[in-house]
C-alpha cells in the first residue's frame, strides 16, 4: 500500500506535498531529532506500541539538541501520530516523527533557527532480512567506535548521529555481515547501529548500562518481559569476549524487533540458531505488541477510540 498522507506542521497533507526545501539546515547539518515507532494489528484495531514513551523520548532528544521550541505539546503529537496512522489505513506500520531545523541556523547556532515537525508512516517488515527472526543473523564488531558521550549525545535520537551508524552498517554489509556491533570509546560493547544488545548466559540476561547508549524502548520492554518470565536481568559493562562465550545474544529495537545473533566475528554463538530464551522473549514480545496479553495492555495506544470503532462498525 502507498503512503497517502503525511502530518506536517499541524495537519495532514498529501504525501507528494510533504517536501522540504533544499536550503534547510536540518538536511545540511543533520540538525533534527526523530523517533521510530511501530503500530501493530490487534483484535481491537491498530495500536501504537508505547507511543507516549516514544514521544517523551522525542521531546527529550529535542531538549538535548536544544532545538527551538515547536508549538505542539506531547499530547498534541501523540494525537497527531494516531491521526496519521488512521488516515493511511495500514493495519501495521512504522511511524517516523521528525523535528528538524527548517529555517535559519546557517551559523550553526541551533537556537537561532526555526523547527518543524513532520510524521510519516510506512510498511517496514524485515529490517534485518526475512529469515532473521527464525534463524538469527551474523554480525561483526565494527571497526568504527560508537559515539563518545561528549562528542555526540548518545541518548538523543539526533539525525546527525546516524552517520556513525551508517558508516558501521555499510561496512558490515560490504563485508558480508547483517549487522555491526559497536564498542564504546573505552572498548566495551555499546549497541548495534539501530538496536540495543543483550546476552544470555545460564538463563540470566546481561545488557550494557545506559550511559553511552540510546535508551531503547524495546530494551526496556524486554527487561520487563524477561523479569516477568522469571529471568534475572543485569545492566553491566559487557566485553567483546563475553559475547563470544554467551549461550545466546540478541538485539532489539523498534524496527528490528527481536533478532538473535547466530554468529559474531566468525564465532558460532551457542547452538548457532536463535536460542530458547530469545525465542520465548520473541513470543512474549509478539503477544504484548499484538494485544494478546492483557498484562501489557497499558503499552498499547489504540488508534481508534471505542466510540470511533462503534461508528465504523
Ligand atoms: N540503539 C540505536 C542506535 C537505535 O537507533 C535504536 C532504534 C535502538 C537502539 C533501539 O531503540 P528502540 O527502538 O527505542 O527500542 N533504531 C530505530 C531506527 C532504525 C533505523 O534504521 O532508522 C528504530 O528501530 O526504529
Amino acid at each position: 500500500m502507498r503512503l497517502k498522507h503525511v502530518w506536517l506542521n499541524g495537519g495532514l497533507v498529501p504525501a507528494e506535498e510533504a517536501t522540504v526545501p533544499f536550503l534547510n539546515a536540518g538536511l545540511h547539518y543533520g540538525l533534527g531529532v526523530f523517533e521510530g515507532i511501530r503500530a501493530y494489528r490487534t483484535a481491537r484495531g491498530t495500536a501504537v506500541f508505547r507511543l507516549r514513551e516514544h514521544i517523551d523520548r522525542l521531546m527529550g532528544s529535542a531538549k538535548v539538541l536544544a532545538l527551538p521550541p515547536i508549538p505542539w505539546s506531547e499530547t498534541d503529537i501523540v494525537e497527531a501520530v494516531r491521526e496519521v496512522v488512521a488516515a493511511n489505513g495500514f493495519a501495521e506500520c512504522y511511524v517516523r516523527p521528525l523535528i528538524y531545523v527548517s529555517d535559519g541556523s546557517w551559523n550553526l547556532d541551533v537556537g537561532a533557527g526555526k523547527a518543524s515537525l513532520g510524521i510519516a508512516v510506512w510498511e517496514w517488515t524485515a529490517y534485518l532480512g526475512q529469515e532473521a527472526r527464525e534463524l538469527g543473523v551474523r554480525a561483526n564488531v565494527s571497526s568504527f567506535t560508537r559515539h563518545h558521550p561528549n562528542v555526540m549525545m548518545t541518548k538523543a535520537k539526533i539525525s546527525g548521529n546516524y552517520a556513525n551508524s551508517a558508516l558501521a552498517k555499510s561496512e558490515s554489509v560490504r563485508l558480508g555481515f547483517d549487522e555491526a556491533i559497536m564498542l564504546d570509546p573505552s572498548g566495551f560493547v555499546a549497541e548495534c547501529t539501530g538496536e540495543n544488545l543483550f546476552l544470555v548466559r545460564d538463563a540470566a540476561l546481561v545488557t550494557p548500562p545506559t550511559a553511552t547508549i540510546l535508551e531503547g524502548i524495546t530494551r526496556d520492554s524486554v527487561i520487563t518481559l524477561a523479569r516477568d518470565l522469571g529471568h534475572s536481568v543485569r545492566e553491566e559493562p559487557v566485553s567483546r569476549d563475553q559475547l563470544y562465550l554467551a549461550d545466546e545474544v540478541f538485539v532489539c529495537g523498534t524496527a528490528a524487533e527481536m533478532v538473535g545473533l547466530r554468529e559474531i566475528d566468525g564465532r558460532k554463538i551457542g547452538s548457532g540458531r536463535t536460542g530458547p530464551v530469545t525465542r520465548a522473549l520473541q513470543q512474549a514480545f509478539s503477544e504484548a505488541v499484538h494485544g494478546e496479553n492483557l498484562r501489557y495492555d497499558g503499552w498499547l495506544a489504540y488508534v481508534l477510540d471505542p466510540a470511533q470503532e462503534r461508528a465504523l462498525a
